[in-house]
């Protein structure tokens, strides 16, 4: 029974990560879980951080209970004068007496000294102070600090804040309590917030002179059963009687090995540690969902925002706008001015040649801007709707850009693909296609200059001049070259127009895909790699939670 108070020195030398993992956690949770469970976590930091400055060597131990229970009569019979005033309808005063055991006058180096305890009572600010030598009883409790803490139950307000003073910074709680109140609703109410404080959290059944050894039996094992409903099985019970000194040896025992172990200080902060961090862990929620966006999601994001960007129109317009190009330049020489009669289809998108300054695609508009917010929202829902709250509002939060911004960038990295192949650079093989044209025109031109002046020479009677057939089909000249040269004009157009259609096609796709690609990043920048930093930073505080509960959350 007594040993059960320091089985837990394992747990307890993992006590610096434990700190060290709540600090990691903390420094997420601001803003994003219970801001309550936040406070108290801070809270129990700074507490370990001042506690362990005052060293190990002295455990301090809080006498708690009832009004009558019998604290201040447990005082006086450990410390073995009347120190503390008992008695039964007495307003307690709001104050706290410590009794502080002396070094041992045979100790050694490591026997803690009275500046320890002291440094702790200033710590709490006790004044009452009482010094205990005990030389000669065993087993020795040098190293203890009792503090007769005011009523549990207490009427008065002041008296019970004191008692929550001094029992949350205490490193053991040993609690009294007699027949008659074992059983008291607000004391177990008290206890089973403390689940996590089994290891440092003892029982006293006082004034066992009052009742039959069989009786003190049945009330020690009905209190364990209540103990262990409140989730501290662990707790030892020891039944005293302050008055007649019965089982005081006992509960000396108990407490001179609690504070020779040394380890009630630091088993009292990890369980601090531990309830901030399970009240932390409940906020985080269910381990659900992936620490990264799926990429099915990421891709999905990025073809609806490509959707919603009228790309597919740019596309259009590329390879219309090629075709155009192509059949100003090699087009038939005769029906090219027509042509240019309309306007360049990039040109209406602001994305001709040289037009510089702002891209104005189709559905840059109310349609798009919803399109794509709504693309946005599928996507952070898709990721955080198994997610509890707080998250998936973080997430949304983290991930949803200014829409402007967005629909700028993707405007910009469509116009940037279409401005990069829409150098004003002609393929290579138009040039020469167009050397043909000039030719083939030339010729018709010249054919039909031939036939004129012919013609013009039979209008004034001439004689006529012998006109050159050509030696295949026996055709005049002139007219071969007319006829000839429309018609191969008009032909190499025909087949040139169909590879210059060929060629607006595989512009379109690679403007298609280069515009994909740039909408990818910008989505992934915008909102996928936010949506990441969320979850992972949920990882790191679950991670970082696990540390702070030391294993066992
Ligand atoms: N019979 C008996 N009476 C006790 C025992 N311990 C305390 N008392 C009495 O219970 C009353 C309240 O004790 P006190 O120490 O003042 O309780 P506190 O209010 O918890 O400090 C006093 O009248 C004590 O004499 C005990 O072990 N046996
Ligand atoms: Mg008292």
């Amino acid at each position: 029974m007594i040993g059960a108070l320091t089985g837990k020195s394992s747990a307890a030398k993992g006590l610096p990560s434990q700190l060290e993992g709540l600090a990691a956690a903390l420094e997420h949770a601001e803003g994003r879980l219970d801001e309550q469970n936040v406070v108290f976590g801070r809270h129990v930091l700074a507490k370990a951080d001042e506690r362990l400055r005052h060293g190990t060597t002295s455990t301090l131990v809080a006498l708690l209970g009832a009004t009558g229970s019998g604290k201040s009569s447990v005082t006086n019979a450990l410390v073995g004068s009347d120190v503390a005033t008992a008695g039964i309808r007495r307003p307690t005063t709001s104050s706290t007496l410590s009794c502080y055991w002396r070094e041992d006058e045979a100790g050694s180096d490591d026997v803690p000294g009275p500046d320890n305890a002291q440094g702790l009572l200033d710590w709490l600010e006790i004044k009452n102070r009482h010094e205990v030598a005990d030389k000669g009883i065993a087993p020795p409790l040098s190293g203890l600090v009792l503090l007769d803490v005011p009523d549990h139950d207490s009427v008065a307000v002041e008296h019970r804040m004191e008692m929550e003073r001094i029992a949350e910074h205490a490193d053991l709680l040993l609690w009294v309590t007699d027949a008659e109140k074992y059983a008291d609703k607000a004391m177990h109410d008290y206890l089973r917030r403390l689940g996590e404080h089994g290891a440092v959290t003892a029982m006293v059944l006082n004034k066992a002179d009052l009742l039959s050894e069989a009786d003190v039996k049945s009330c020690v094992v009905d209190l364990k059963r209540l103990l262990a409903d409140d989730g501290l099985p662990e707790a030892p019970v020891v039944a005293i009687s302050a008055t007649t000194g019965q089982g005081v040896p006992e509960l000396r025992s108990l407490l001179a090995e609690t504070v020779s172990k040394q380890q009630a200080t630091v088993e009292r902060l990890a369980a601090d540690t531990r309830t901030a961090a399970a009240a932390l862990l409940d906020d985080l929620g269910a381990n659900e969902g992936s620490d990264k966006v799926p990429d099915k999601v990421a891709k999905r994001l990025a073809s609806d925002l490509v959707g919603a960007s009228g790309l597919e129109a740019v596309c259009d317009a590329v390879a219309a706008g090629h075709r155009r190009d192509a059949s100003s330049h090699i087009g038939w020489p005769f029906t090219r001015w027509a042509r240019k009669l309309r306007p360049h289809p990039l040109r209406r998108l602001h994305l001709g040649q040289g037009t510089g300054g702002k891209a104005s695609l189709p559905q840059a508009s109310g349609v798009q801007r919803a399109r794509s917010e709504s693309a946005v929202r599928d996507a952070t829902t898709a990721v955080s709707d198994k997610l509890p709250d707080p998250w998936p509002e973080l997430i949304a939060s983290a991930a949803t850009p200014d829409q402007a911004t967005l629909n700028n960038r993707i405007e910009g990295a469509i116009a940037g693909s279409v401005r990069a192949i829409n150098t004003g650079k002609r393929p290579a093989w138009w040039l020469i296609v167009n050397s043909f044209q000039v030719v083939f025109a030339l010729a018709a031109i010249g054919g039909a200059i031939w036939l004129a002046l012919l013609a013009f020479g039979a209008y004034l009677r001439l004689p006529d001049v012998p006109t050159p057939t050509d030696p295949w089909i026996d055709f005049p000249i002139p007219t071969d070259l007319l006829i000839g040269g429309l018609l191969a004009g008009f032909l190499l157009w025909v087949l040139a127009r169909r590879f210059a259609a060929v060629g607006g096609k595989r512009r379109a796709r690679v403007v298609r895909k280069e515009a994909e690609d740039l909408v990818r990043e910008i989505s992934d920048e915008l909102v996928i790699e936010p949506m990441n930093g969320e979850l992972g930073r949920r990882n790191e505080l679950r991670s970082a939670l696990l540390k702070a509960s030391g294993g066992r959350g």
